[in-house]
Formats: C-alpha cells, structure tokens, sequence
C-alpha cells in the first residue's frame, strides 16, 4: 500500500472545502473543515480516503497530488532519442494537428488543413476518412483552413466534435456530431453548426486550437490577425476577439449548441467589464500556435509565435495580458501604452536557434520514461524540438532532445498519452529512447 503526504492531503482538503460552490454542498458536509484536522489524524492511506466518501472530483485531486509529488522527487531525466516515422501508409498533405478522442478508443485523428481529418488505429495504422470539410474551408492563404479539432470530452457518449476554420468571411468554431456511416463512426458535415464566427482582418495569424480544458470549458486560440506587427493593436483591445485566448461554455449536448450556440462560464476574467468580450479569458498574444493543459501541475501552456526575434511560452492564468504588440518576449516591440502588467513568457529564445515555435504537450506517457513530465515543444523552421522542464519552485531547465529537419507543424496525444511529432510535408513521428 502506498503511504500518503498528510500535509499535502490536509491542505488539498482545506483548499477543497473553501473552494466548494453551492452544488458541492454535500461535499462541504462530508469533509466539513471543524471535522477535518479528526479526519485527517486517522487517514493512513489512499485507500483509508477513500472510505471518507469524497466525491469523484476530490478523489482525482489527491490521486493527482500523489503524482505530483511523486514527479517532483523523480526529477528530470532526460535521455537520447531517435524518431520513428509512423503511419507511413498514409499520404499526408499539411497535416497540422494529431489528437486523440480520449475515450479509450485506439484511434488517433490527424487534421490535414485543407479540411480532411483521418482517424487512425494506432497499432495497425489502418485509416478512414473521419471528417472532410474540403468543401467549406479556405486552405488557399499559408495560414488559413482547417485549424483546430476537439472532441466532447465525453465522447462518444456525447458524440460532439468542434472544428475551428477559415472561410472567406474569417474564423468559424463550429460543432457537429459523429454518426456511423458504413459502419464506421464518422462527423457529417450536414448538421455542422456554426457557434462562433469572428472576421479576419488578414490572412495570417489566425491561431485556431481548440481543446477542452480541465474545467470542462472550450478554450481557442486566436491570433492578432495578422499582418505584421499588429498594425491596429488588436491583441491589447479586450473589445476584440483577436490576439485572445478565448473560453466558452457549450454545455453537453448538441442541442444545447442548436438552441444557445454557447454560454459564458461565470468566473471567465472580463465577465461584466465594460467594452470587452465576455469570452476572452487572456489576451495580448501575438499567434498562439498551440497550447495545452499539464494534466498533473494543472498549468495551461501556450507557446506564441514571434515576429522578428523572439520566440515565447506563457504560462496562461485568466485575465493574464502577454504583452503583445508592445512586447514581442521580454523585450520592448513598439512604443504603445498598454494597461496592467503584464506576464512575460516563462521561457524565450531568439531566432539564432528558431523562428517559429510549435507548442507540445507535457509527456505523461509510459513508453518513454524519460520524458515523464516534461513539457515537449519544437521549431517549425529549424526542426529543433526541446523539453522544458518546470520545477516546484517554478525554476526551468530546458534542453534540446532532438534535431531534424522536419517543419514541425504540431505535436500530438493519442489516448495513452503517447506523443507525436507532425511533420508539415507529411510525416507522423514517435520518439524512441535510443
Ligand atoms: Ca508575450
């Protein structure tokens, strides 16, 4: 039997009951704070908690402070590494995002931004068509088309998919369900709705990840709008959905999108502000090109794409200006007044090593040891990929694990969370310790 962290145990709990809301009042009952230093002196391990009746939700947290302390005793380990192609059977043009449908399935779905997502069986290889929006998306500018993909995170048994793309009139999100067809679980582009639109000012800088947060919430990713240097100061203008890390609420089902398209969660930062978007939930970003949730040190990280020198990953908190266009990194960009601090990335590197950064994921796979916790990135340029390494104490180490030559259009998790690296011309990757 595993011993437990008391300490850590007790201050979760603490943590726990003071951020119960008014639907965990059984909760609050159960683990009561007068009761909880009584409590607290018997629990001798995980399995004694469990007896204490806590809820699902409080269950995972302990199971995950257990993890994290466990990370942090194991520290960084980093080893070599090789890359193995994989999928090679499929023929590939601009893949730019792999995911996962998190279900438990085999299957891993890779978006092509022309509008085809295949999914594939990840041990055979063997693939179908998944979704093709060919016909809805304007791939014909670098940076437009089909840009984000995220599946109901209960899926299949809420059978949603959300796309983000390009048309000619500027960014969709949009939601339709899987069906079968011809016996193979397939999106039909039929009952595509459309729950969020926003214009285009340029071709580029559109962003375009969509993913589900730990809070259940949808979060997207969009760019300043492109041009250079931000002309009209989108990114620091909380009226605007450009520049943003925006959040929503879309409920779990599909009529929930067909009649209410979405709703704003209650605590998203600029709710009730006058003049700004209800959505946006962090801002001053330049082309977030990828972030994710650590799912063990509960950080969300996104990776923004420089303009002349700078490559940059944020730590996104709610509310949290990243500067942009006055600073591009750390460093002064154009002489603009701006409100507020302002969160500087938490790593940067300059365009000698890259000039283009692609966000990961951090690794909790099982395949790769080495790798466990740390967060992977990469440059789509020059094929560097790195792992990022963050400390308790929020102290980094970052070390380039591997060079290539690919141009690294994303990284991806299958279900396991294995990792993969997508090569821009065509090629799925996986990282073998060598
Ligand atoms: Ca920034």
């Amino acid at each position: 039997m595993k011993r437990f962290n008391f300490g850590m145990v007790m201050v979760f709990l603490v943590l726990f009951v003071a951020g119960c809301s008014v639907s965990d009042q059984k909760e609050r009952v159960l683990i009561d704070a007068n009761s909880l230093h009584q409590e607290v002196d018997v629990v001798e391990d995980i399995e004694e908690i469990e007896d204490l009746e806590l809820s699902e939700e409080a269950l995972r947290e302990v199971e995950r402070l257990e993890k994290l302390e466990a990370l942090y005793e194991q520290g960084l380990k980093i080893a070599n590494y090789d890359l193995e192609r994989t999928f090679e059977s499929l023929d590939l043009y601009r893949p730019l995002h792999l995911t996962s449908d998190f279900s438990g399935s085999n299957m891993v779905y890779i978006v092509e931004r022309g509008g085809l997502v295949y999914q594939v069986e990840k041990d055979s290889g063997v693939s179908d068509v998944f979704l093709d929006l060919s016909g809805l998306v304007d791939s014909s500018k670098s940076e437009t088309g089909l840009l984000g993909l995220a599946f109901a995170p209960n899926y299949p048994e809420d059978l949603r998919v959300f796309v983000n793309y390009t048309d000619s009139s500027g960014t969709k999100l949009a939601v339709m369900e899987a069906g079968l067809v011809n016996d193979v679980l397939t999106a039909k582009e039929e009952r595509l709705i459309t729950i969020l639109t926003f214009e285009q000012p340029f071709a580029n800088h559109n962003g375009g990840h969509i993913s589900f947060g730990l809070d259940g919430y949808l979060y997207i990713a969009s760019g300043d709008g492109g041009s250079g240097g931000d002309p009209n100061n989108y990114a620091q203008g909380l009226g605007n959905p450009l520049g943003k890390i925006l959040r929503i609420d879309v409920g779990d089902s599909y009529t929930f999108n067909e009649t209410q398209g979405y709703s704003i969660p209650k605590d998203n930062p600029f709710v009730d502000v006058e003049g700004a978007m209800e959505e946006i939930y962090a801002y001053g970003l330049r082309n977030p090109w990828k972030y994710s949730f650590d799912q063990i040190r509960h950080v969300m990280i996104a990776a923004d794409v420089g303009q002349d020198a700078v490559e940059e990953i944020n730590l996104i908190v709610a509310g949290g200006n990243y500067g942009w266009s006055r600073y591009e990194g750390s460093e002064l960009y154009k002489d603009i007044d701006i409100d507020g601090a302002v969160e500087m990335p938490i790593y940067e590197y300059r365009h000698n090593l890259g000039q283009s950064i692609t966000g990961g994921y951090t690794y909790y796979g099982d395949k790769i040891p080495s790798l466990y916790g740390v967060y992977v990135y990469g440059d789509f340029m020059t094929g560097r990929i790195w792992g990022l390494w963050i400390n308790e104490d929020g102290s980094l180490v970052n070390v380039l694990i591997a060079e290539t030559d690919m141009r690294i259009s994303s990284f991806g998790l299958d279900g396991d969370g294995e990792i993969y690296v997508i090569d821009y011309r065509g090629g799925i990757y996986r990282f073998v310790e060598g």
